[in-house]
């Protein structure tokens, strides 16, 4: 599954609430390959080589949880995503279906 999504970083690895100047919402294509979400900045490409900053940002979801996310009201299709290391994300997918896509596609992995 791919497609644009935004995302908020709130906690980092162990829980650890990620700094301020970090905690912007910032615009990604996703593709989720396996247990791994790849957010890669820009245009996308099939063909694309992922650059060194899209493999940092890759999350890996295995052990993770997607819910939606009911108490966060400042965006409307946000759904929580959090690691097994603890971290914790938020992402606003196009539209509500495109959300519950990505909540089912995430959790079934
Ligand atoms: C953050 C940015 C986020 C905001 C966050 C700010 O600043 O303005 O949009 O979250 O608030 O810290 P920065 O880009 O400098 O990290 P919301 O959009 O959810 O308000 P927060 O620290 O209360 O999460």
């Amino acid at each position: 599954k791919n497609g644009f999504l935004i995302r908020k970083v709130h906690a980092d690895c162990d829980g650890k609430r990620t700094p301020r100047g970090k905690r912007g919402w910032k615009t990604f294509y996703a593709v989720l390959k396996g247990a791994i979400l790849y957010l890669q900045k820009g245009e996308y490409r099939p063909d694309k080589q992922l650059s060194e900053e899209d493999l940092k940002n890759a999350v890996s979801i295995h052990h993770s949880l997607a819910v939606r996310a009911t108490d966060y009201s400042k965006r409307p299709n946000v759904f929580y995503l959090r690691t097994a290391d603890w971290r914790l994300y938020l992402f606003q997918a196009p539209n509500a279906e495109q959300m519950q896509s990505w909540i089912t596609r995430i959790n079934t992995v």
